[in-house]
Parts: C-alpha cells; sequence; structure tokens
C-alpha cells in the first residue's frame, strides 16, 4: 500500500521554503499530498486555484504530488486520504509554540501525526507574508521563490 503524507498551508504564494519541504518530502513517501487549507477570515493575494495552479506547476517534475485545496480540519483531510502524517517545516523557535500546539491538537483529534523537517538554514526567515510586503515595496524577492511563482508576484502586485 501507498505511504501518504500531507503538506498543508495557506500557500499564498508557495515560496522556496514550502518547495524545500514538499521536495524533501516526496523523497520519503510514496504520494505527497499538497493541501491548500481555506481560511475564510484571510482573504489572500492569490486565490486559492491560482495557488494549486502555482504549486502544481512547481512540484509537477517530482511525480509523486498531489495539490488540491480543502475547506476544513486537517484531520478531517487526512482521514478522507487515509493520511498518517502531517509533515511540516519548522524555521525557528518561534514556530515551535504553535506547531506544537496544532500537532498535538490533531494528534488528540484522530491520530494523525506530525513530523517536522528542520527548515534549510538558506531560508529559515523566508514566509509568504514577508515575501508579499517586501515585493510591494519594490524589493527583490525573486531568489526567494520559483521563477514562475515570482512572475506572477510581479504581474499581480502590478496590477493593483
Ligand atoms: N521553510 C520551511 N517550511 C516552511 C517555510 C519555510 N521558509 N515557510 C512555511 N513553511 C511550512 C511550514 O511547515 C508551514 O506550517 C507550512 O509550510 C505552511 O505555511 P503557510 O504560511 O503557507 O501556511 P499557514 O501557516 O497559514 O498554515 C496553517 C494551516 C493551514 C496548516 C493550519 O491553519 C491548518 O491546519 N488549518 C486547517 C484548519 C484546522 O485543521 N485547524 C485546526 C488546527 S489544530
Amino acid at each position: 500500500t501507498m505511504r501518504r503524507a500531507v503538506c498543508p498551508g495557506s500557500f499564498d504564494p508557495i515560496t522556496n521554503g514550502h518547495l524545500d519541504i514538499i521536495a524533501r518530502a516526496s523523497k520519503l513517501y510514496d504520494v505527497v499530498h499538497v493541501a491548500v487549507m481555506i481560511n475564510q477570515s484571510k482573504k489572500g493575494l492569490f486565490e486559492i486555484e491560482e495557488r494549486i495552479e502555482l504549486i502544481r506547476q512547481v512540484t509537477a517534475d517530482f511525480g509523486n504530488v498531489e495539490v488540491e485545496s480543502f475547506h476544513g480540519l486537517l484531520v478531517d483531510f487526512c482521514k478522507q486520504r487515509d493520511i498518517p502524517a502531517i509533515v511540516k517545516g519548522l524555521r525557528a523557535v518561534s514556530d515551535f509554540d504553535y506547531e506544537l500546539q496544532m500537532a498535538q491538537m490533531n494528534n488528540g483529534l484522530s491520530g494523525v501525526e506530525t513530523l517536522f523537517v528542520p527548515t534549510n538554514p538558506t531560508y529559515s526567515f523566508l514566509s509568504s507574508s514577508l515575501v508579499k510586503e517586501v515585493a510591494a515595496w519594490g524589493g527583490d524577492v525573486a531568489h526567494l521563490l520559483p521563477p514562475l511563482v515570482h512572475e506572477a508576484l510581479i504581474e499581480r502586485l502590478g496590477k493593483k
């Protein structure tokens, strides 16, 4: 049977930091599901469908990554697809508190396990929100995003 894991997030948009975690997970599991979790209280820069399309394109070469959105609890996404493991990147101690809480809550809800991958130090300061803020003020973020995502970001910010 296939060993499955999920990499969940907002991915607004996907960064090299996310991509590094997904790439590493894709070497450890037969199938990696990338779940773009829908958060109604957070209006993103990119529509959910745009985020999915960008992730699909930049993960296509891995060959075992499936991308979809989900509205609801992550544990329900996992249950419906028989996924026993969540893979997350840990950037710094500041991530740890909240990630530990979510991992324990998710385990208590359904028994799903969370595995933490230490972020590549090149990307330890990187987040989608900082990238958007820097890019909005004209800062150079080309080295922090896949080229295709960078193009989409510049185009989106230019339109506003
Ligand atoms: N390097 C490595 N990994 C990174 C980096 C980086 N630079 N940046 C982000 N990551 C990884 C982290 O593991 C992070 O958790 C993940 O990518 C996603 O990051 P974001 O910023 O896109 O997404 P978040 O933090 O908004 O995602 C939070 C979730 C959507 C996963 C969470 O809110 C959730 O599970 N929501 C669903 C509803 C639910 O089940 N709620 C109860 C939770 S107990």
